[in-house]
């Protein structure tokens, strides 16, 4: 009888390892929630995932399953649910048309339990033009980790990256397309944060082939596996040619890079680079 209860409690107190063993393997602290819609031909859907309980969003992005020409990611950027804590923390969306097929898209968070900072400002788009390299400030001596974009379908956004500049003046690099024929807004966001170290892995030039697809990635190093942001900048692309499809971290643990794809509705070729934004087990 004595030695059946010891039997037992040394099964619980394996699971109990076993548990702690799993958590202490995840390491970085880091979620990476997502969840995907379908969009029928001609229409354009924002999909939506929110953070665990208890954690912010650090990052995210967003990934269209379509076919060169068929889909474009417009905008992704970091919401708020109705809590009553900070703004916006609470998760990321991903705004995605479908052209002329039926499109996947999924949104992936990066989600931590750290408060980082967010930065938003508003940019005015003249009509049939583009906005290029404007920045979302952090201010002061914080790290950037990340960014977006919020706005109308008409003002897709071309470019977007984590921007160092060193020990300050960091910020998220942004640029826009205006297609349509009247002035609009957009709301570019900065996810900034002096609590963590944040590193940067830039890869490229990647070509993106006239009428025709491009992908790259920037691969995180091993001394700062985790994937918290990232972003790409393309440069020569003509008004209305650059079109993002995925600009996103794979939503699974173990993933060390961030993904941009490209369409190029033009007909000459352009380059991209590819950042990621880094850290090591939180
Ligand atoms: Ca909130
Ligand atoms: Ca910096």
């Amino acid at each position: 009888m004595r030695a059946r209860l010891a039997g037992t409690a040394a099964v619980v107190a394996g699971c109990l390892l076993s548990l702690l063993a799993s958590r202490a393997i995840a390491g970085d602290g880091l979620t990476y929630p997502s969840r995907s819609v379908a969009a029928a031909p001609g229409s354009t859907k924002t999909a939506a995932v929110p953070c665990p309980k208890g954690t912010h969003v650090l990052g995210g992005g967003g990934n269209l399953g379509a076919n060169y020409g068929s889909a474009l990611l417009s905008h992704s950027y970091p919401y708020d649910g109705r809590d009553r804590d900070s703004r916006p923390d609470d998760g990321w969306k991903a705004k995605g048309s479908a052209l002329d097929a039926f499109v996947q898209i999924s949104v992936s968070a990066v989600c931590a339990p750290v408060l980082p900072r967010y930065r938003r400002l508003s940019f005015e788009v003249d009509p049939t033009a583009a906005l290029t390299d404007v920045e979302v400030p952090c201010g002061g001596q914080l790290e950037v980790v990340s960014g977006g974009s919020r706005g109308p379908v008409a003002v897709r956004q071309t470019d977007g990256r984590p921007l160092d500049h060193g020990g300050s003046g960091d910020g998220f690099e942004l640029g826009f397309d205006n297609v349509a024929d009247d002035s609009q807004t957009v709301t570019g966001f900065a996810i900034c944060t002096a609590a963590i170290d944040v590193s940067y892995a830039v890869a490229g030039d990647y070509t993106v082939p006239a009428r025709d697809r491009g992908v790259g990635s920037a691969q995180c190093p091993p001394a700062a596996p985790n994937v918290v942001g990232g972003g790409q900048r393309n440069g020569g692309a003509p008004f209305g040619a650059a079109r993002i499809v995925q600009d996103y971290r794979v939503p699974f643990a173990g993933f060390t890079t961030w993904w941009a794809v490209l369409d190029n509705a033009a007909p000459s070729s352009f380059l991209f680079t590819v950042t990621a934004s880094c850290v090591p087990d939180l």
